[in-house]
């Protein structure tokens, strides 16, 4: 099938063995018309004729749908690669959409398949996210008309943070009501945010004031895994000689392009800021602390680097 979706993540396939199939007949499949309302004793002579009716694999008579393959397209989906803001929280509320294939079919041919139904649900949970039909009728995302591929899509919403594997059930229904065993194919929903990386610092080592104000150029390279757009902002802490914090403590470094800070170009990565020292600063070595935070305020490693300013 993965010639027809190649838009989409690698996709992956859920079949089950016989004895889960047979299994889960009990849980989502109804008995066949005309064996309900069999008297108790008729039902435990007949009950094996009438599982049979009921159950996809054993049957024989070739009326019972039959699920072969459900595809969940992307089978997992990173829940950071999904921006709503400036910076991304766990309560945040994401819109989510994955395509379902789902292949059925009557064996014999003789009856045909009326619907195919699908549940989006959380793993413990019986509120189904999303249901849906799935059509076969080549409107997108099913690719072609009358081939046996039911397919469909299931939007849902949920928090950032409500990671963990969901369960999409799909079940196929036949003319004479007949219903196929519940397939169950798992859609993984995971938070993979990488954290930034801070790298190629240019600054002074040593300051003579001589009686002068002087201007310092700061300079530093931030990079993402999850793109650039990601580093959510620069700054550095200075302390003085004496190990105090500077009353000015987080300086915001700009990466754009504004000469004012310093910066040569926008959007290249290289973070800036021009600074003054003032003639009648503290006189020592000065330590600056240099750290990126990404939308997740995910922090990159912190580049320590004196400055020794002298008189
Ligand atoms: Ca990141
Ligand atoms: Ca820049």
């Amino acid at each position: 099938m993965s010639r027809r979706h190649p838009g989409f993540f690698p996709r992956t396939r859920f079949r089950f063995s016989l004895g889960l199939r047979i299994f889960s007949r009990g849980v989502h499949s109804r008995p066949a018309e005309g064996c309900r309302f069999l008297p108790l004793l008729g039902l435990m002579i007949l009950g094996l004729a009438c599982e049979r009716a009921g159950n996809s694999v054993i049957d024989v008579n070739g009326d019972v749908p039959l699920l072969t393959t459900v595809v969940v397209s992307p089978s997992s989906i990173n829940t950071d690669s999904i921006n709503v803001g400036p910076s991304r929280q766990p309560e945040d509320v994401l819109h989510l959409k994955v395509a379902i294939f789902a292949d059925a079919s009557v064996p014999a041919g003789a009856q045909q398949i009326a619907s195919v139904q699908f549940s989006v649900l959380q793993e413990g949970s019986t509120t189904p996210l999303a249901t849906g039909e799935l059509a076969d009728d080549g409107t997108a995302p099913d690719e072609a008309k009358g081939d046996g591929t039911y397919s469909g899509w299931a939007s849902f919403a949920i928090k950032r943070v409500e990671i963990g594997t969901y369960q999409v059930e799909v079940t196929a229904q036949a003319a004479n009501g007949f219903r196929s065993s519940t397939f169950l194919a798992s859609l993984e929903i995971v938070r993979g945010n990488h954290p930034p990386l801070l790298s190629d610092l240019q600054a002074p080592d040593t300051v003579k004031l001589a009686n002068e104000d002087r201007l310092l150029y700061l300079h530093v390279r931030a990079s993402d895994p999850d793109g650039l757009s990601d580093v959510q902002r620069v700054a550095f802490n200075s302390y003085r000689p004496d190990g105090t914090p500077s009353n000015s403590n987080p300086f915001q470094l700009y990466d754009d392009g504004d000469a004012s800070h310093g910066d040569n170009a926008p959007g290249d990565g290289i973070y800036s800021l021009s600074i003054v020292l003032p003639s009648t600063s503290q006189t020592g070595t000065y330590r600056f602390e240099f750290q990126a935070f990404d939308r997740s305020n995910e922090g990159s490693n912190v580049i320590v680097h004196p400055i020794t300013v002298t008189q």
